[in-house]
């Protein structure tokens, strides 16, 4: 299943033209997916322990209040019907209807996506009109939603001491009403307000991933930090007596900085840093490896017997290599080195569902190690359907 452009525009107009630049309308661009969960179904994810959910009422017009899963059936029947709405993060990595919904969007890198989050709204409910700092598809799955939509502001003023982020001020410059099947693409920074307009509203949000600058810079002196050698030190550079001792030369701010470069600016080592982190798993989310190990002579019959998928909570990317290895696998956070040969099976491996026997076909050893390694780590299991 593909996402249904407008008959006017193809892949690469939309991500020339709209892209991260401007939204986008799409009616009827997701005809034919399963979107049958029910709200029943949904609340029921909201009262799962490991489920990250909450809740969003309006109480008036600038008294809204949040409140955070796992909840129980209870709080679902004390609800007004008006003017809440009821929020699931990452339901892709539990329905795989959600992660399916993931591949109609083929044509982003899957490393970019983060997750679907899944909202089902009472009518006049909301999160009131704010801004996200990543691109999203808003799929309407369900009754309809009325989004409004106003400028891409930079640095937005927030209404004061609410435990959401809401603008104090919002004027819509174009409003839609969504209706099941459509989606609505908005890049970062792009006001908007979306509210329930029927009893059985149900939006699935398709986010990606951006993280902050600040954030890429620390995970990345982290990883340095177990990189770099411990003898590593400051050295001078050639000295001659000073006028001041106090003073502090170019020469010596350069040799500080050169030892810092060394590192940072090391083009391999950013390589790796950068597969690694963005297949990072979220904190919550965690795979509990095999308790029972396989080994690689055994991998052979376990394809026969099984198809095999990516674990739905795992995240895979892969890079040419730039140091000691042709090909870098990354999987949940670690790097795996292949040698060139393994090209086709990499991507494979990291692109298809499911996975079957084609896979081995005249797989280069190396392949198969890894492959031993991701089945004992549970990042590759067995598919039920
Ligand atoms: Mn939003």
């Amino acid at each position: 299943m593909q996402l249904q452009l407008p008959a006017s525009l193809n892949i690469q107009d939309f991500l020339d033209n709209y892209w991260q630049k401007r939204p986008l309308l799409m009616r009827n661009a997701l005809q034919n997916h399963d979107f049958s969960l029910s709200p029943d179904e949904l609340a029921g994810l909201a009262c799962e322990e490991d489920v990250e959910s909450r809740m969003v009422l309006r109480h008036d017009q600038n008294e809204w209040e949040l409140r955070h899963g796992p909840f129980d059936e209870q709080a679902f029947s004390r609800l007004p019907d008006q003017n809440w709405t009821l929020l699931v993060q990452d339901v892709d990595k539990y329905l795989p209807e959600a992660a399916e919904l993931l591949r109609a969007f083929h044509f982003i890198p899957s490393w970019r996506f983060d997750d679907v989050m899944i909202s089902y709204a009472v009518p006049g409910g909301s999160v009131g009109p704010h801004t996200d700092t990543y691109d999203v598809f808003l799929v309407q799955a369900r009754g309809r939603r009325r989004w409004q939509i106003g400028n891409r502001i930079g640095n937005p003023a927030l209404l004061p001491d609410l435990p959401i982020r809401i603008l104090a001020e919002f004027e819509a410059e174009q409003e839609w009403l969504l209706e099941a099947g459509d989606v609505l693409y908005l890049p970062p920074g792009v006001a908007h307000w979306g509210i329930g307009e029927d009893g059985d509203c149900m939006t699935w949000s398709v986010g990606l991933r951006a993280p902050s600058t600040a954030e890429m810079l620390g995970s990345y002196t982290q990883y340095l930090l177990d990189q770099v050698p411990e003898h590593d030190h400051y050295r001078d550079p050639s000295l001659s007596p000073q006028e001041s001792p106090a003073r502090i030369l170019p020469q010596a701010c350069s040799a500080a900085s050169d030892a810092l470069d060394r590192w940072l600016l090391d083009p391999d080592l950013r390589q790796r840093w950068f597969g690694c982190f963005n297949t990072e798993l979220k904190e919550h989310l965690f795979i509990e490896p095999r308790t029972e190990t396989v080994e690689i002579s055994r991998i052979p019959e376990l394809f026969r017997q099984h198809r095999w998928q990516r674990h739905p909570f795992s995240r895979w990317a892969w890079q040419e290599g730039s140091g000691s290895s042709d090909l870098y696998l990354f999987v949940c956070g670690e790097l795996f080195e292949l040698p060139g040969n393994c090209r086709s099976k990499l991507q494979q491996l990291c692109d298809r569902h499911p996975l079957n026997q084609d896979l081995l076909r005249d797989a280069d050893p190396a392949f198969l190690r890894v492959l031993a390694r991701l089945i004992n780590e549970n990042w590759l299991e067995p598919c039920d359907d």
